[in-house]
């Protein structure tokens, strides 16, 4: 019988069952030092919550969330209760915190898992107090100061909902939050606009509620500007993966990040084509000359895209294009020489003295640079080295 288990041994590395060469490779210890870099710049007693939504922007997200925690984060947060839940079934068991409205018909089920849910409707509140809780549902309130997403935007609404959670032992309020739109700007008129509009609405929730809260506005963006006028706790997503939130932030140099995912594969076949002869679907690539062209199983059913074409990947530390169409499973790619099967292909992160940051495919995609660890599925084994 075959082995595969034992190439992973000896590797020492955690992986799901593979049997593939096209993997990602996430940096633990790059998460653990953006936290660190984070943290030196807060005030002492600021905490820090690990935004690890969709699969902690796809580098998975029960490792990051156990390093986070191991590296000083004091609660994680996620968009749905079922990531919330999955985190809960790793045996995580410090705060979260889920940012997307989540129907009260699940309470029950968040405040059996001790999961903090975000509110900001009387309605929601009211449709709780109808359900069984074996323990008080933690609720955080948001605020919408001009993200106009979710989140109560007048004293009236705010009044309101006081209303419905004074004197209510069904919920036990533990937060207060909101959420910056344009923190990563070079104008930044619109983000003290909505710093103004959460300063207000926090003096008019104090004037009615005593209680300690956690208070959190600060995305990455926001709180690697203003580290000290983010309150008492920050929501550290995109800068905790080591990548800046737009490209003002970046050239600002006022911290300092190290990337934590990285995307390779394997040359799986390689020939020489003749001048004339086409590369994958619709014939889009003709070689101009005779050529070497390697074959690199990932593909758009990966989440690579197809508009990836043209996209260089790196073979021995050199730059090599992508031609052709990307099929669903493979890709070509033209070389300035013939390579043996099995030389590694890196299409994302350091390979020789080359680097191809997820920044620039990003660019290449005309997207953000959230997209692209997102982008990148299941089907794609993430292994994590420390
Ligand atoms: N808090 C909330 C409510 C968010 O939606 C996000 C990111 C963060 C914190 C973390 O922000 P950062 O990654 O910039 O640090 N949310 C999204 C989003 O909905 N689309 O892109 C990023």
């Amino acid at each position: 019988m075959s082995q595969p288990l034992d190439l992973r041994r000896e590797q020492s590395i955690v992986v799901d069952e593979f049997y593939r060469d096209t993997w990602i490779e996430i940096n633990l210890e790059a998460i653990k030092y953006n936290i660190t870099q984070m943290k030196e710049k807060l005030p002492q007693d600021s905490n820090i919550i690990a935004v690890v939504k969709a699969n902690a922007y796809g580098h998975g997200i029960v490792p990051v969330a156990k390093k986070a925690i191991e590296s000083g984060a004091n609660g994680l947060a996620v968009a749905l209760l079922e990531e919330a839940i999955k985190l809960r079934r790793a045996a995580i068991d410090v705060p979260i915190l889920v940012l997307g409205l989540v129907p009260p018909r699940y309470a029950p089920i968040a405040a059996e898992n001790n999961i903090t849910l975000p509110f900001f409707q009387r309605e929601w509140l009211d449709e709780i107090n109808q359900y069984d809780l074996k323990k008080p549902l933690h609720l955080h309130l948001k605020f919408d100061t001009g993200m106009g997403r979710i989140g109560l935007r007048t004293e009236e609404e705010l009044e309101d909902v006081l209303q419905g959670l004074i004197g209510n032992p069904k919920v036990q309020l533990t937060g207060v939050f909101t959420h910056f739109a344009t923190a990563d700007e070079t104008d930044l008129n619109f983000f003290y606009e909505q710093n103004e509009r959460f300063n207000r609405l926090l003096m008019v929730f104090k004037e009615k509620w005593d209680l300690p809260v956690t208070i959190h506005i600060g995305n990455s963006a926001a709180s690697i500007r203003f580290p000290k006028s983010v309150h008492n706790c920050i929501r550290f997503g995109i800068s905790m993966y080591g990548l800046y939130p737009s490209a003002t932030v970046k050239e600002e140099h006022q911290i300092n990040l190290r990337p934590a995912f990285s995307l390779h594969s394997k040359l799986v076949h390689v020939k020489k084509l003749s001048k004339g002869e086409s590369v994958s679907y619709g014939r889009t690539y003709i070689a101009e000359a005779d050529e070497w062209i390697g074959t690199v199983p990932i593909g758009y059913g990966d989440g690579w895209s197809r508009k990836l074409q043209g996209m260089s990947v790196l073979v021995e530390g050199n730059r090599m294009p992508i031609v052709g169409r990307i099929c669903m499973d493979q890709l070509m790619i033209r070389m300035d020489r013939e390579y043996k099967i099995g030389t590694k292909v890196t299409l994302i992160g350091k390979q020789g003295n080359d680097n191809i940051e997820i920044d620039e495919i990003a660019d290449y995609l005309e997207t953000i640079n959230y997209e692209i660890p997102c982008m990148l599925n299941e089907r794609i084994p993430r292994v994590y080295v420390n």
